[in-house]
């Protein structure tokens, strides 16, 4: 059987059988894959990286959504960065008043994800609350007169296109994107494996961010132990927000999630003493 050999990280592969090859596209942008696995379902890798799994991409893109807008409280209008496969869409979609702008650099993965793993995006690209924008998103938040209550950087790992997506530019373009109180969430890898990438974040954030940190959460396929997720915002409220106060808000939203709850939010801000150190 043929072998999908994650060679991401120094010293580390990920092997996943790849059951069946459903799709394989090298295109202009990026080269994608769509196999199946008999422990996460369907797996979409780009440039050779495990991006989205049907299986535990509830985690990853539960924790991106419901953390800051669950935080924030009030959130109507919300943009992702990347996110092609629609996952962090259909988590948005589930709060009933917000509405999404979308932009992808590829729109092959919109298809591809839609085509093959409709689950991951649940419906959400055909909601008329969600805009999809076709464009380099680095050029979209240096243009646009647009702003929002929560960014969510959607990206790849900062190696090849996804790499502008972690620039001090990009970072202070989104900042001038966000409405008063707004926060910011990027992907900022698994912290064992990147830990560069943590405190290169942590640095540029800090610069822009009164309250800059990060959250965790183990996300199966991804190598290494658990993931960070960078937080940015102004408002030195958000984080400050009670259990009670957060589990008022997720009865209100009436959501239904499998990973998120308040309790797992507020610990997913614990950081481990090593992760601190890294900072
Ligand atoms: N964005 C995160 C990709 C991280 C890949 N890293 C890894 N395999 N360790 C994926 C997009 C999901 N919507």
């Amino acid at each position: 059987m043929e072998l999908f050999d994650e060679g991401l990280h120094s010293g580390v592969n990920l092997a996943l059988n790849v059951e069946k090859v459903i799709y394989r596209e090298k295109t202009d942008l990026q080269d994608l894959m769509i196999f199946e696995n008999s422990q996460f379902g369907r797996v979409m890798s780009l440039d050779g990286a495990v991006q989205t799994t049907e299986k535990d991409e509830f985690i990853y893109h539960e924790m991106f959504v419901h953390v800051p807008v669950l935080a924030h409280g009030k959130v109507s209008r919300a943009l992702i960065i990347g996110g092609g496969d629609g996952g962090a869409a259909r988590q948005l979609m589930k709060h009933k008043n917000i509405a999404v702008t979308m932009v992808d650099i590829d729109r092959t993965v919109v298809e591809l994800s839609k085509k093959y793993m409709p689950s991951v995006s649940g419906g959400a690209f055909d909601n008329p609350r969600l805009d999809l924008v076709i464009a380099d998103g680095c050029k979209f938040v240096r243009e646009t007169d647009e702003k929002w209550d929560v960014i969510i950087i959607d990206s790849t790992d900062p190696h090849g296109p996804g790499e502008v997506l972690y620039t001090q530019e990009f970072y202070t373009d989104c900042k001038s994107c966000l409405l008063s109180g707004g926060i910011i969430i990027t992907q900022n890898g698994v912290p064992f494996v990147q830990e560069s990438e943590l405190k290169t974040s942590y640095d540029r954030l800090g610069s822009l961010f009164k309250d800059v940190s990060f959250y965790l959460a183990a996300i199966p396929s991804y190598v290494g132990g658990v993931m960070a997720y960078g937080w940015a915002t102004d408002d030195m409220d958000h984080r400050k927000v009670s259990v009670s106060k957060l589990a008022e808000r997720y009865m209100e939203a009436d959501i239904v999630t499998d990973y998120y709850t308040p309790e797992v939010h507020l610990a997913a801000f614990a950081l481990p003493l090593h992760i601190q150190k890294m900072l």
